[in-house]
């Protein structure tokens, strides 16, 4: 096995630049704390650069996103950031989209611009090489940078003007297999968000300048959320389909989605008090996230476009298509939203940048800086996450970072502790500690037995 060897890292060689005050810019909770721990750094208004702690979290939600996609039959491929104006205007957007779009012009006084989403470009892509129903169904996605020229730009990732989105765009010959295209989509989004130790609710939502009849958005419950929520309670324990789920059980997925809403779940802009159906003792009114967003929006761009393919009888038939979102990078920033504490961020493991911090008390003592070297080699070796802090540094500080970058497990090495032959295992979750032989700590962490 080839060993990535970013994967244990020493703080002393890491770039790590974390910080003590609270930054005056930073409004809201996930800002303050990705800005503290070295997550990221603001390039320009809405433009963020990220560090190599923001970017490990980062490429984590992206591959959940990824293997989800995967599994529910959607294909990668990668289109470019810069496109052309023309394509815009063949779908009517060039000039729907307003300031939100950054234009560009190239040195042959050609306009371009900066991708704010891809339905042109997939459809024109689809249109061209794809001529027959037997190529169908299709679901292409790409993970890629986006650009909207947002009026307020704020609270660092969550509302950027730069900003990492995975787009799935599905193709289909008529309007219900486009429907089933739409429930594995919904399926994988529960599962998606799961992963990420998130509980969402999709809602019924309001299509905007994407367009289309059928539409759901994934939020997630936070404090600072920008949408209001009113949902029936019953969503607050809703079954997440398991990774096992048949996405070629079209029925099974059907009955998923029915489940999923069957109940009231609107944001402000859809909810109307006076007609409201779920009684005030079981409504959830919250704030949510938007995470994801999903629409089905049939022939909107394949008609302008010309994307149809032969059907069984010979005639031409425009695709029915549908297009699929996640905010990637705006979950970075989301997750720490809905799980943190005073002193930082508390990463799920299935996200977190490290799994284990290694914090070496005397830094200059013999016995602490051998069993520290010994613990880091035999995680790192173990193929473990580890990110093993021997700065010169006071307790108190090398804690503060810890608790501040919030890896999920520390593993704290001291010479009173060594004396006695024990290290201390402290989960940043719960804040449980316990006191362990070195022995039974490692195989904890590297989920082997102790001998
Ligand atoms: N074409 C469709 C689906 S691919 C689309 O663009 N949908 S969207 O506008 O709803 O964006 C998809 C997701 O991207 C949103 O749910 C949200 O999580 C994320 N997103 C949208 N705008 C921003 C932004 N300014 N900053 C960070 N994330 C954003």
């Amino acid at each position: 096995m080839i060993r990535d060897s970013s994967n244990a890292v020493r703080r002393t060689r890491y770039f790590l630049p974390t910080l003590k005050e609270t930054p005056a810019e930073a409004q809201i909770v996930s800002h303050r704390l990705m800005l503290r721990a070295g997550m990221i750094r603001q390039a320009s208004a809405g433009i963020y650069s990220w560090l190599p702690l923001g970017m490990r979290v980062l490429k984590k939600i992206e591959q959940i996103v990824r293997e989800e996609q995967n599994r529910a039959g959607a294909q990668e491929l990668l289109m470019p950031t810069i496109q052309s104006a023309d394509l815009w205007r063949q779908s009517g957007r060039y000039d729907d989209y307003g300031k939100e779009m950054l234009r560009i012009t190239d040195r042959h006084e050609r306009e371009m611009l900066y991708g704010p989403t891809n339905e042109e470009l997939i459809t024109q892509i689809f249109a061209s090489e794809v001529k027959s129903y037997r190529d169908l169904p299709l679901n292409l996605y790409h993970i890629q940078w986006k650009f909207r020229d947002e009026v307020r730009p704020r609270f660092g990732v969550m509302r950027g003007r730069e900003f990492y989105m995975k787009d799935a765009y599905s193709f289909d010959l008529d309007a219900e297999a486009g429907r089933v295209a739409y429930n594995k989509m919904f399926v994988a989004y529960l599962r998606t968000f799961a992963r990420m130790g998130l509980k969402v609710i999709p809602m019924r939502a309001d299509t905007g300048p994407i367009g289309g009849d059928m539409s759901h958005e994934f939020l997630i419950l936070a404090e600072t959320g920008e949408s209001a929520v009113y949902c029936h309670k019953a969503y607050l324990d809703m079954e997440v389909p398991a990774e096992g789920v048949d996405y070629g059980n079209h029925d099974a997925l059907a009955k998923i989605v029915a489940g999923w809403t069957a109940e009231y779940a609107v944001t402000d802009e859809m909810h109307d008090a006076a007609a409201c159906p779920v009684p005030a003792d079981q409504l959830v009114t919250a704030r949510g996230i938007e995470v994801g967003h999903i629409f089905f929006f049939g022939t909107k761009y394949s008609e302008p476009m010309g994307a149809k393919v032969t059907g069984p009888g010979g005639e031409e038939v425009f695709v029915e298509m549908g297009s699929y979102g996640i905010g990637v990078s705006r979950l970075a920033g989301a997750i720490i939203e809905a799980c943190h504490d005073d002193a930082g961020a508390i990463w799920p493991e299935s996200v977190a940048p490290f799994q284990v911090g290694l914090v070496n008390l005397r830094q200059g003592d013999d016995a602490c800086d051998a069993a520290c070297s010994d613990i880091f080699a035999t995680l790192r070796d173990a193929g473990q996450e580890v990110l093993y802090d021997d700065r010169d540094e006071r307790a108190g500080v090398k804690f503060a970072d810890m608790d501040l970058i919030g890896l999920p497990w520390q593993l704290v090495v001291g010479p009173r502790g060594l004396k006695s032959g024990v290290v201390e295992l402290k989960r940043r979750a719960g804040g449980e500690r316990e006191e362990l032989s070195v022995e039974s700590a490692l195989a904890r962490l590297t989920g082997k037995r102790a001998s």
